[in-house]
């Protein structure tokens, strides 16, 4: 594919391909826009070449970008200079992002499993075996979704299984992602997600990252706040991390803590807040109220805790010196001192952003409790540019999980099935009988596959959608690989490549993906985003949603009551412009006389208005370049966005004369809990056996389990292989050098992998770091499925492991 390259702003790429001319039916042809953007630049005069806005297929930025088809094949991808998020940037992901489409070995047919081979068979067949199964036993079915599910897959899967079968086993990747920050804002503010947005990093004075490493991971992001500094502004950037990354190297502060030890950190400067006077009084007095997680320590802790007093709590916190945590977090008294006093400054303005440091942990929850807090208790909170916000990493992981509520416990719009009033009204929008909602929470991922995975586990048919467990679930010999021996057990899974996972599948599922098929995703700022299919998938492939909506007909023709709604009808009835219902479970129809995603989305719309997270609607939507939730109607008409909730100058559901109200709070009082979160340690720890920290990530040029980034050749390219980052002190004591074989090994696992040290990053003595992106090493063999007890979110940032060399 020849690349041309315009200029950092203007990256075109431009792929000669066959011709295909099927025609696509995603886009009504009265909406289409304007290929120029106004005031900005044109896009690029290609002959032939039609040109429309989708968001980026990959992170949780939410960049958009501008795609140029030509004879049916996407051919040029472009920054989009009308999206705020990105203003015409792009990472270089997103810059190749066109060619994920056109691997060599896109999955194309549907295929069974006989005789231990994967044989090609028709969609009857396929959506048939799998109705059938179901129908057999509809409570033993669990379905692995993903944060990378568009909105309207994610919204009918979910209303599939909790509306349809009566079962919550739903659960996704996002799990193992953002669940911690999910019961953290919860447990924090009463209600989920973050209250604040991208343009915080226009006007931070601070930036402090408490474990990710944003220059590699939300890369258009930290150029929005390089950028500045490049242009003079006087900011400053603190990066709390574990290891040295690329984003240290434009740090002012690296500050390389030890694993879990962010605990002591953050009580240490809520203890030095309190020792200076330096609490917000004024701010905390009026909008928070102290929480302990226990009655007495020794208790287990429990999500939502106990009340305390601020004397308790300054209590609670007072061993948390500098001086007696410079004793174990690998920082001195002087480096937690400069912290304590950043956050003692009202002057400045202070940006928390974290990932998956403090999620990924065994005390995630606490973790991102102790966030809010510092913020809370020093009234860095609630201007543009001073507050915590938490990132999330996959492109819906927002939109489709967390709002959409394809967790085991929760409904869309933040409801829980547990909840009976929640429920009931989930029931009445969705016109289902009462109690058809299972009141029992499912299984969240770890324990869906251990039931899944394990003899006499009570999961035999599990579906996976946009995901790739095989290589993603932590110490997968457990988890996923066991699945082999068990006869009984049905996997399908829907992927767009052969993966790690379809290695196992009974059932593979060819999928049509990114602009392949229309498409909504909700960003990391409460942005939804929607686009319109512009090519057709290859061959046999089909939209998820599609696949989904087929099986809940073929169970409805089946005879299982529960595809029927209170009148009868079918769960997914769809009617035309002239109110003739439409067969979309049959893929003739599906891009016919009616768009799909739209009447889901409009299905869905009602539930966000419950805790006024009201998303926009879908027409609205098809105009721009995403809108931030809630996005409430005017008096002339136009809908407006909202840039930060609880805040009356800009949320229209806080009550006038409040200022800043948390109008969802736990206890009802309009006041957000400042949680004192213990030190507790970590699941294992390295000892004489195993005597290094194990951590794990991700690089910059390919996405996760590298199925897509690794078929892009210039990507491939960069960053070709796993390697296992060593520092410069244990190599020289195992007389380790870079491009030497060692070998890793924990208690799960064990894994060959070539050293390398001062390379990209740096881990200091004592730690290893493997990135996961290769599917011909598998560090999930070797990592450990402890998780947080309330988000159950796992830990794979730290295990115990030891390093072997296998020879120069
Ligand atoms: N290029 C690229 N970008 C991506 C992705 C990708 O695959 N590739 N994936 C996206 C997704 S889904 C996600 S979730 C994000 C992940 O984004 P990040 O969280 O930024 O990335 P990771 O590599 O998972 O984690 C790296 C960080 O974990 C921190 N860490 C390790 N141990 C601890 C600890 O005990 N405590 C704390 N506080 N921190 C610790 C380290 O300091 C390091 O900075 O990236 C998103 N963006
Ligand atoms: N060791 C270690 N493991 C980790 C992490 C870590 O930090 N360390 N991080 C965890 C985190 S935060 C995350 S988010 C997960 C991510 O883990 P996964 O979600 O398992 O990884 P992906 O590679 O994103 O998998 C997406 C799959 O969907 C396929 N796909 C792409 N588009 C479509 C489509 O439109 N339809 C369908 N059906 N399939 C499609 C891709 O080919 C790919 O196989 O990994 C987790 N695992
Ligand atoms: S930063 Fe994320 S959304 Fe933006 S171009 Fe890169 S991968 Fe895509
Ligand atoms: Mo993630």
């Amino acid at each position: 594919m020849p690349v041309l390259e315009a200029s950092r702003r203007r990256f075109i790429q431009s792929a000669a391909m066959a011709a295909a001319t099927a025609v696509v039916r995603g886009r009504p042809a009265a909406a289409a826009d304007p290929p120029t953007p106004p005031g900005g630049l044109a896009l690029p005069v290609l002959p032939g070449v039609t040109w429309d806005k989708a968001p980026c297929r990959f992170c949780g930025v939410g960049c958009h970008v501008q795609v140029g088809v030509r004879d049916g094949k996407v051919v040029a991808v472009s920054g989009d200079r009308q999206a705020e998020v990105n203003k015409g940037l792009l990472c270089v992901k997103g810059y190749h992002v066109g060619h994920i489409l056109y691997g060599p070995d896109r999955l194309t047919r549907p295929m069974l499993r006989k005789n231990g081979k994967l044989e090609p068979i028709t969609w009857d067949e396929a959506i048939d075996t799998i109705a059938r199964r179901i129908h057999a036993a509809p409570q033993k079915f669990a379905f692995y979704g993903s944060g990378q599910w568009t909105v309207p897959e994610g919204y009918a899967a979910n209303k599939f299984i909790k509306g349809g079968l009566s079962n919550n086993h739903i659960d996704p990747n996002a799990r193992l992602c953002m669940a911690s920050a999910v019961t953290g804002y919860i447990s924090t503010y009463g209600v989920d997600e973050p209250y604040n947005c991208y343009d915080d990093l226009d006007h931070c004075d601070v930036l402090v990252l408490w474990g990710n490493n944003f220059a590699e991971m939300h890369p258009v992001l930290f150029s929005r706040f390089i950028d500045r500094k490049l242009k003079g502004d006087r900011i400053t950037l603190v990066d709390l991390t574990t290891r040295h990354t690329r984003t240290s190297e434009r740090a002012d502060h690296v500050l390389v803590f030890q694993p879990q030890s962010d605990l002591s950190i953050a009580n240490c400067i809520a203890h030095q807040l309190i020792a200076a006077n330096a609490v917000a009084t004024d701010f905390v007095e009026k909008h928070c109220t102290f929480r302990k997680p226990w009655k007495k320590p020794g208790d287990p802790q429990t999500l939502m805790g106990e009340p305390c007093s601020f004397d308790e709590y300054k209590q609670l916190v007072a061993e948390y010196t500098p001086e007696a945590v410079a004793k174990t977090s690998g920082l001195s008294a002087e480096q937690l001192r400069l912290l304590g006093r950043l956050f003692a400054d009202r002057s400045k303005k202070i940006l928390s952003l974290w990932c998956m440091g403090p999620n990924q942990h065994t005390q995630g929850t606490a973790m991102n409790n102790l966030i809010h807090a510092v913020h809370l208790l020093s009234g860095h909170w609630g201007r543009p540019g001073d507050g915590p916000q938490s990132l999330t990493g996959q492109p819906s992981a927002c939109g489709t999980v967390r709002e959409v509520g394809t967790l085991s416990h929760a409904l869309p719009g933040d409801l829980r099935v547990d909840k009976p009033d929640q429920a009931a009204r989930a029931e009445q929008l969705w016109n289902l009988p009462p109690g058809r909602i299972n009141p029992k929470v499912g299984y969240h991922a770890v324990e869906m596959w251990e039931k899944f995975c394990t003899a006499g586990g009570d999961i035999d048919t599990l579906w996976v959608q946009v995901t790739n467990p095989g290589q993603t679930l932590p110490n997968v010999h457990k988890l996923f690989d066991a699945k082999a021996k068990l006869p009984n057990k049905f996997l399908i899974v829907s992927d767009v490549y052969p993966t790690a996972t379809t290695e196992l599948a009974d059932l593979v599922l060819p999928s049509a993906m990114w602009v392949e098929k229309n498409g909504v995703f909700g960003n990391s700022e409460r942005r939804t985003q929607q686009w319109f299919k512009m090519v057709n998938p290859p061959g046999d492939a089909r939209d998820d949603c599609w696949q989904t909506i087929a099986v809940a007909r073929k169970l409805f023709d089946l005879g299982h009551s529960g595809m029927r709604d209170k009148d009868g009808k079918f769960l997914f009835h769809m009617t035309d412009a002239k109110g003739q219902e439409v067969p979309v479970w049959k893929w003739e129809s599906y891009y016919g006389t009616v768009n799909v995603d739209e009447k889901l989305f409009e299905e869905y719309r009602p539930f966000t208005q419950i805790k006024h997270k009201d998303v926009a609607p879908y027409p609205e939507l098809v105009k721009a370049r995403g809108l931030r939730w809630p996005v409430v109607k005017q008096p002339d008409g136009t809908w407006k966005e909202t840039r930060y909730r609880f805040l009356e100058e800009y949320d229209p559901y806080v009550a006038k004369g409040k200022g800043v109200q948390f109008y969802h709070s736990v206890a009802g009082d309009d006041k957000a809990f400042i949680w004192f979160r213990p030190y507790v340690p970590p699941p294992e720890v390295p000892d004489k056996d195993y005597p290094l920290w194990l951590d794990t990530g991700r690089v910059l040029e390919h996405w996760h389990t590298g199925t897509m980034t690794r078929r892009v050749p210039q990507l491939k390219r960069a960053m070709p292989s796993a390697y296992v980052e060593v520092s410069r002190d244990d190599a020289t004591a195992l007389g380790v050098k870079t491009g030497d074989k060692v070998r890793l090994e924990t208690r799960r696992g064990s894994l060959e992998l070539t050293a390398w040290i001062d390379g990209r990053g740096k881990c200091p003595k004592g730690h290893v770091f493997v990135p996961f992106f290769d599917e011909t090493k598998l560090i999930n063999r070797l990592t450990l499925e402890a998780h947080c007890p309330f988000s159950k979110q796992p830990d794979y940032k730290k295990c115990a492991v030891r390093l072997v060399k296998v020879s120069a």
